[in-house]
């Protein structure tokens, strides 16, 4: 005679989270030339010229502006290099990152 053990019903459907994104996060400064921080955006962030322009222009009349949004560890990655590209310059070119809601 067989037995039946009952099983644990398994989860059919699993629990995926949307992982958080993060703004990358362009920083105005008086000294950095802005072809130069045109050229940054380009580079890094996959711009085009006319998007990177309009970037650049938006912090350096604001004070600050949106570059793109990124899981965490890509908009640090980003950012990073980013900032390190300017100070490879000897420029105080600055991205920063944060949360989004
Ligand atoms: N303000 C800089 C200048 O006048 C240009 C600049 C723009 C620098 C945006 C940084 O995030 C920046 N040369």
């Amino acid at each position: 005679m067989s037995v039946v053990v009952p099983q644990k019903r398994l989860r059919t459907k699993p629990k995926v989270e949307r992982p958080r994104l993060y703004r990358v996060i362009l920083v105005n400064d008086d000294v950095t030339p802005r072809r130069f921080v045109v050229t940054v955006l380009k580079a890094e962030f996959a711009l085009g010229e006319d998007q990177a322009n309009r970037v650049m222009i938006t912090a350096h009349t604001k004070g600050s502006c949106v570059v793109s949004v990124y899981p965490w560890d890509i908009a640090e990655t980003k950012a990073a290099r980013a900032s390190e590209a300017g100070a490879a310059e000897g420029y105080p070119l600055t991205f920063t990152t944060e949360p989004e809601e």
